[in-house]
């Protein structure tokens, strides 16, 4: 339906120096798709230094952002500098994030704000866990999980990533069909808040992506890309995935 496809890399708090470097030099952009790898932030400066000796056509996420402009809050990671670091994006509330350190969906909120304000373009992560689907509540989570990043935000200026907690890095997927039903779902909530964004709005699916399921959630009308942890490590395996959204 004419609408951007991303395939995006959470690398997670995984890769060193020199197989960032390596992973840079053998990866190639693809026409039709945009590609962003999200790396730990410290490999951010040298990923997009390699980026540009390579003039490759890659663009570079932030795994996380602190709300705040800057300040005392030691350990954490400043929006403007990863922007100067060469980001364009940065994830938010992965649920990694939700889970061990204890973001909710305030404080995501704020994040997408702050990731607006200094030019980022925010990859919003919703999901349900597995007891909430077992609950019947996804739709109710989704609902509330969206309506709080999207505050006092435009719409068209967020990307959203469902990934069902419940197949996180478990290798259980979603299958192609429920993932395209809950990305429907998702498309109908964002379409009573702005029906035209609705349209526009890449909604990329992530949860044990690797490069022989890619192709199913592909095929699927909501799905706009992927969001791939553990098979974005590997060169090959994400080329792959790469093609596919090309
Ligand atoms: C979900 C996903 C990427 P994986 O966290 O964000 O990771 O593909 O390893 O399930």
């Amino acid at each position: 339906i004419g609408r951007k496809k991303y395939v995006i890399a959470n690398w997670k708090m995984n890769q060193n120096l020199q197989e960032t470097l390596s992973f840079f030099q053998k990866i190639q952009d693809e026409d039709g798709v945009e590609v962003v790898i999200c790396p730990p932030a410290p490999l951010l400066l040298p990923a997009h230094t390699q980026i540009m000796q390579e003039g490759k056509k890659l663009s570079l996420g932030a795994q996380n952002v602190h709300q705040e402009e800057k300040g005392a809050y030691t350990g954490e990671i400043a929006a403007n500098l990863v922007k100067e670091f060469g980001c364009q994006y940065t994830l938010i509330g992965h649920s990694e994030r939700r889970q061990y350190f204890q973001e909710d969906d305030q404080t995501i909120s704020l994040k997408v704000k702050r990731a607006l304000q200094e030019g980022l373009t925010p990859v919003v992560c919703i999901g349900e866990t597995l007891e909430q689907k077992h609950q019947a509540q996804t739709e109710k989570v989704l609902t509330s999980q969206i309506l709080l990043a999207l505050e006092g935000v435009n719409p068209a200026d967020v990307i959203f990533a469902y990934e069902p907690v419940w197949a996180i890095g478990t290798g259980e997927s979603a299958s192609p069909e429920e993932a395209q039903k809950m990305h429907h779902y998702i498309r109908a909530v964002l379409s009573h808040i702005d029906k035209k964004s609705a349209e526009q709005i890449a909604i990329l699916y992530g949860g044990s992506v690797n490069e022989t399921n890619a192709k199913e959630y592909a095929l699927m009308p909501d799905i706009d890309g992927v969001l791939v942890g553990g098979a974005s490590l590997k060169v090959d395996a994400f080329q792959k995935i790469i093609t596919v959204f090309a």
